[in-house]
C-alpha cells in the first residue's frame, strides 16, 4: 500500500471536498468504538441539532459549548457534492490526509473503508460507489476515543451505572454514565478531519508507487509501479532545477550516477537543492498518466557520536513543535504553516521534530524547499503498558509514515516514539520489531527514540537504535528552582548516556514554562526571566556537550505554546514556548535567536 501525494497536471485531477460540513454530535455513548446510529442511512442536514463545521479543522474549539470541547466519542460529517459527468472515465479515489483518530466513511450511505489512527493520510477508491452527473452524499463517522490499544495509548474510566440503596439514595461519586478519557501526553488531543478532503481523479491506468533514493555521490536509483503495464511504455526523465533532462530510460526501474550532481543541504550548510523525476505512461502514442516527484540528491550518515549528512558533521539547531493554534486546533492551515517556518528560519533554526504525530505533507515539501532538517515522529507519544500497546498497528504507522515521506531530502531520521515506558523488561522486543521494520523499508535513515522517563541505566532500547533522543528537564521537572545545578546536571546526565550507548545524542527536549507578560526580578517560576535562565543555564552545558562530541544537537521544547487537557500544572495550556501561542517572541526567543544564528553557518562549528 501506497499513497501518492496528490497532484494536478496534464492527466490528473481532484476536486476539494474541503468548506462546510454538515455536523452532528452523538450524544456522549461511552466511546465504544461499535457506531450504535446508522446515520449515514439519513440525511444529517436534517437533524434538529445538525450544525455545520469547517474542513479541515478540529472541532472541539468551534462551539460554543464545553460538551463539544471536551465530547468523547462519535461526530458525523456530512458534505453532498456534485461529480460531473465528464469525468466518468476517472477513477474516483477518496482521499483524507488526515482523521483523529477513528473514522467510518460512507459514500452514499453505503460503507466504503475505515481508518484507525489521526495524521496519516487513507484512500479509497469510489468509483463503483461514485453517482456521475448527480449529487453524491459523502459521510464519515469519527471517533477520538483513546484506549491502551490506540495510539497514542490513554486511559478510558466509564462509571457504568450508579449504585443506589433501596431508598434511592446515590451511593456512587460520580454520576451516571460519567466517562472521563485522558491521553499519556499533554497536549489537547484535537478532534475531527484536521487536513484536506479530496476526490482524486486519476486514470483507469494509473503510477501506483515511486521510490528515489539518492546521494551525495550523484549515484540514483528509483523505482516505480503502475497499475497495469500492458501495452504501456514507461517514460522516465530526471530534470534538474533548471528544468534540463539529466537522465531518461524507458524502464520502471533505474540507477546511475549523476556527474556533479547539485546537493541538497540544510539551511547553513548549503542550498537546498531539488530535482524531479518524471514517470509517463504512453499508450498508442497517447499520454495517459504522468507524476512528477521531487527528491534531492543527499547522503545521511552517523559515527558514535556524530550525525553526517552529505560526509559533513551536522549539529541540529531546532525546536519541538505541534500543529497548534487558536480556534483551528490541529487543523491545517497555511496560514500558520508558513508564518511557523518563516519565524523558524528568523530564529537560525535549521531542524526540527514532528512532535508527536507526522505532520501535513504540505509542510514536508516545504522542508525540502527551505532546507529545514526534519526527525519525522510516529504518534507513539507517551507508550506505556507494553502487554496491551498494539505493536501490530505501531509497525502500520511506521510503515505508512515512511511510505508518505520516503523521498523528503529534509526527513533525516525517524522517530519511533516519544517517552515511552522504555524501562519495562517487555519493551525491547517491542521496539525491536519497530527497528526492523524501519531498517528493513528504509536503509537510509537512522532510526531513533526519545527518551523520556527512563535513564541510561535501566533503559532496555536504547542500545537498538542508531542515534539516541534524550528529553531533560533540570531546573523544571527536576530541581524546579536551582538554576546553578542545571549546567552540571545536564552534563553528567548526558554524558553518562554517552558512556553508556556510545551512540550520538540530540537533546530533543529541555525548557521551562513561562506566562507571556509575566516578569519577576529575581526570577521565579512561569516567569519569562525564569524560562530564559533555564535556557541559558542549558546551553552552558550544550556547549561542554558539544565540544567533546557527546550531542549532535539540541531542541527547545517548544516552539510555541500550545493547548492543552486541564490538569493542575497547565494554566491554559503548556506555556513552554519560546513564542506565545499567537506567535508572539517571548524573552527566550531572543536568546535562543542569538544563540542559534552564531552557530547557524555550520562550517564556523568543528
Ligand atoms: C513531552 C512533551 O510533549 N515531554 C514532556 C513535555 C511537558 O512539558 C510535553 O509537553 O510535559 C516533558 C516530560 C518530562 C517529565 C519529567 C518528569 C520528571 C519527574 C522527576
Amino acid at each position: 500500500n501506497c499513497l501518492l501525494h496528490v497532484q494536478k497536471n496534464e492527466i490528473r485531477t481532484f476536486d476539494s471536498l474541503d468548506g462546510l460540513w454538515t455536523f452532528v454530535r452523538e450524544p456522549h455513548n461511552g466511546g465504544d468504538i461499535g457506531i450504535g446510529n446508522q446515520w449515514n442511512t439519513l440525511d444529517l442536514e436534517k437533524f434538529n441539532n445538525a450544525t455545520v463545521m469547517p474542513v479541515p479543522c478540529a472541532y472541539n474549539d468551534i462551539g460554543t459549548s464545553s460538551e463539544l470541547r471536551d465530547h468523547i466519542g462519535w461526530v458525523w460529517y456530512e458534505k453532498k457534492e456534485f461529480v460531473p459527468l465528464r469525468d466518468r472515465n476517472m477513477r474516483h479515489v477518496l482521499r483524507f490526509a488526515s482523521v483523529n483518530y477513528f473514522a467510518v466513511v460512507y459514500v452514499n450511505s453505503e460503507k466504503v473503508t475505515s481508518h484507525t489512527g489521526g495524521h496519516l493520510p487513507f484512500e479509497v477508491d469510489v468509483s463503483s460507489q461514485i453517482k456521475f452527473g448527480a449529487e453524491n452524499k459523502f459521510t464519515v463517522a469519527v471517533n477520538n476515543t483513546l484506549s491502551w490499544s490506540t495510539i497514542p495509548q490513554g486511559d478510558f474510566n466509564y462509571q457504568r451505572v450508579a449504585q443506589r440503596n433501596i431508598s434511592g439514595r446515590i451511593l456512587s461519586r460520580l454520576p451516571d454514565g460519567a466517562v472521563k478519557n485522558v491521553g499519556n501526553f499533554d497536549f489537547f488531543n484535537y478532534a475531527g478531519i484536521l487536513r484536506s478532503v479530496q476526490l482524486v481523479k486519476i486514470p483507469s491506468i494509473h503510477i501506483q508507487n515511486i521510490n528515489i533514493v539518492a546521494d551525495h555521490t550523484g549515484s540514483f536509483y528509483f523505482e516505480t509501479a503502475a497499475s497495469s503495464l500492458d501495452g504501456v511504455k514507461v517514460e522516465v526523465k530526471m530534470f534538474d532545477s533548471d528544468g534540463n533532462v539529466v537522465y531518461s530510460t524507458n524502464q520502471t526501474k533505474g540507477e546511475g550516477k549523476l556527474e556533479n550532481a547539485k546537493l541538497w543541504w540544510p539551511r547553513g550548510m548549503g542550498d537546498p537543492n531539488l530535482y524531479n523525476l518524471e514517470i509517463s505512461l504512453i499508450s498508442d502514442g497517447e499520454l495517459v498518466d504522468i507524476y512528477r516527484e521531487t527528491f534531492g540528491f543527499r547522503t545521511v550518515t552517523w559515527s558514535d557520536s556524530q550525525i553526517f549528512i552529505n560526509s559533513k558533521p551536522f549539529y541540529c539547531l531546532g525546536f519541538g513543535m505541534h500543529e497548534d493554534f487558536e480556534l483551528i486546533g490541529r487543523g491545517f492551515n497555511q496560514a500558520v504553516m508558513t508564518k511557523d517556518l518563516n519565524l523558524l528560519e528568523w530564529m537560525g533554526g535549521n531542524c526540527y521534530r514532528t512532535t508527536h504525530y507526522p505532520y501535513s505533507e504540505e509542510r514536508m515539501f516545504e522542508n525540502d524547499r527551505r532546507g529545514i532538517a526534519v526527525i519525522v515522529e510516529t504518534p507513539a507519544v507517551g507508550l506505556k503498558g507494553f502487554s496491551k500497546a498494539n505493536n501490530n498497528l505501531h509497525v502500520k504507522m511506521l510503515t505508512d509514515m515512511i511510505d508518505r515521506d520516503k523521498n523528503h531530502p529534509s526527513v533525516f531520521a525517524w522517530s519511533l516514539a516519544n517517552e515511552p515506558n522504555t524501562n519495562k523488561k517487555e519493551s525491547r522486543a517491542y521496539f525491536k520489531t519497530l527497528v526492523d521494520a524501519a531498517h528493513g523499508i528504509d536503509r537510509t535513515r537512522p532510526v531513533t527514540t526519545v527518551y523520556g522517563p527512563t535513564n541510561f541505566d535501566n533503559d532496555e532500547t536504547a542500545d537498538l537504535m542508531d542515534f539516541i533522543c534524550v528529553n531533560r528537564y533540570y531546573g523544571w521537572y527536576i530541581d524546579m528552582g536551582y538554576i546553578p545545578w542545571i549546567n552540571q546536571s545536564v552534563y553528567w546526565d548526558i554524558s553518562l548516556w554517552r558512556e553508556t550507548f556510545h551512540k550520538p545524542i540530540i537533546v530533543t527536549e529541555y525548557g521551562a514554562d513561562s506566562i507571556p507578560g509575566l516578569n519577576q526580578e529575581p526570577s521565579v517560576d512561569f516567569s519569562e526571566q525564569y524560562q530564559n535562565e533555564v535556557i541559558q543555564e542549558t546551553h552552558h552545558a550544550f556547549d561542554a556537550l558539544h565540544k567533546d562530541h557527546t550531542i549532535t544537537g539540541e531542541m527547545i521544547w517548544n516552539f510555541a505554546d500550545f493547548m492543552t487537557g486541564m490538569t493542575t500544572t497547565r494554566a491554559v495550556g503548556n506555556h513552554k514556548g519560546v513564542f506565545t501561542r499567537s506567535r508572539q517572541a517571548k524573552i527566550s526567543a531572543y536568546t535562543l535567536r542569538n544563540r542559534y544564528l552564531k552557530r547557524f553557518d555550520q562550517s564556523n562549528l568543528e
